[in-house]
């Protein structure tokens, strides 16, 4: 089987298996773990930021994020198609009490225009703005990444009404690599950042959630809140720390393992993906011109031994991860193309 459906497949390499058993077995709840505090250190260092928290998700990472930056009532701004909207099982507002408002946008970035005309203060008639948030690479935009100029352009407007900023990095080190920048640059544009290192970079569990010290603080109160005390994490942040310090470069190989994806299928039909717009590890495919849909699809696919995700009814989602070569990337291509008919 050629899995495609996410890189939060990919397995613990040798070393981190290793690495898991010499871990410490402190309790991160009581007096802390010292392997969990190395992870929360090297993630601080890396974006930049004062202070960190390990948490068992990235969905935990956000929920916590809202929490810990915002009043219970007011309004988070973020883009229409965010995880955290359209995956995430409406915690903003189920367990968060928020309300959300919904920025149009392109290739997962919001429009500033719009996002300035919803952004406002608190008045007898409406909430008010409590927090903006990103997200980057962006999963519903194929994995696109929002150029720096935005993320600016957003926290300048956001920091100008007061408002606080949060990015879903999910994927953080996926744009890190096709951008050519070092996390810091990326989270220099947000009060707090969250990355997982579970996905591409291949550790088991875990995100890190990143901010200044008083946020953080406040955020590993919310984490208890919301049942996130890990307790002996030590193994699980042993994984972590090689997956930062070992595992980040080699995104490069997915990126160009999903453009060849995307120019295979490109060949086979150019409405099926654009491979300019891939640039990073996933892949977003339109079935539109098929004769089937996108269940139909991955049931068939799957019985020639490719598992992809159907996206939305007529889109296939394709993720590249460190499983995957170019001899698998080649199959999935075939395979794809023996099942094409035009609708
Ligand atoms: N995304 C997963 C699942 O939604 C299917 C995936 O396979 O892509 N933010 C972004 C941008 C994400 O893509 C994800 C996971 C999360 C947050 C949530 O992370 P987890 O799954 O660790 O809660």
């Amino acid at each position: 089987m050629i899995d495609l459906r996410s890189d939060t497949i990919t397995r613990p390499t040798e070393a981190m298996l290793e690495s898991m058993r010499e871990a410490s077995y402190g309790d991160d709840s009581r007096d802390g773990d010292e392997t969990v505090m190395q992870l929360e250190a090297l993630a601080a260092e890396r974006t930049g930021k004062a202070a960190g928290a390990f948490m068992p998700s990235g969905t935990m990472t956000n929920l916590v994020a809202v929490l810990a930056h915002a009043q219970r009532g007011g309004e988070v701004l973020l883009e229409a198609s965010a995880h955290i909207l359209v995956s995430e099982i409406g915690g903003i507002a189920g367990l968060a009490s928020m309300f959300h408002r919904a920025v149009p946008g392109k290739r997962g970035a919001m429009d500033v225009d719009a996002l300035r005309e919803k952004i406002r203060p608190m008045t007898r008639n409406n909430l008010g703005t409590a927090l903006v948030c990103m997200e980057t690479s962006h999963n519903q935009a194929g994995g696109a990444v929002l150029p720096l100029a935005h993320m600016k352009a957003v926290n300048t407007l956001a920091h100008e009404h007061g408002v606080p900023v949060h990015t879903d990095g999910a994927r953080l080190f996926n744009a890190v690599v096709a951008l050519g920048v070092d996390a810091k640059q990326i989270a220099q544009y947000t009060d707090s950042i969250g990355f997982c290192v579970s996905k591409g970079l291949s550790a088991p569990v875990g995100s890190v959630l990143c901010g200044t010290e008083k946020f953080i603080e406040r955020a590993r109160t919310f984490r208890r809140m919301v049942g996130g005390n890990m307790r002996q994490a030590g193994p699980l942040a042993a994984a972590g720390i090689l997956a930062l310090n070992t595992m980040v470069d080699r995104l490069k190989d997915d990126h160009a393992a999903a453009k060849r994806l995307a120019e295979g299928l490109h060949r086979i039909d150019a409405s099926l993906v654009d491979p300019n717009d891939v640039e990073t590890n996933l892949v977003r495919v339109d079935l539109v011109a098929s004769k089937r849909n996108a269940a139909q699809w991955s049931a068939e696919l799957e019985r020639k031994g490719v598992r992809v995700s159907p996206a939305s009814a007529t889109t296939l989602r394709f993720v590249t991860q460190r499983h995957v070569g170019n001899t698998e990337v080649d199959y999935a291509i075939s395979a794809f193309s023996s099942l094409w008919q035009k609708g």
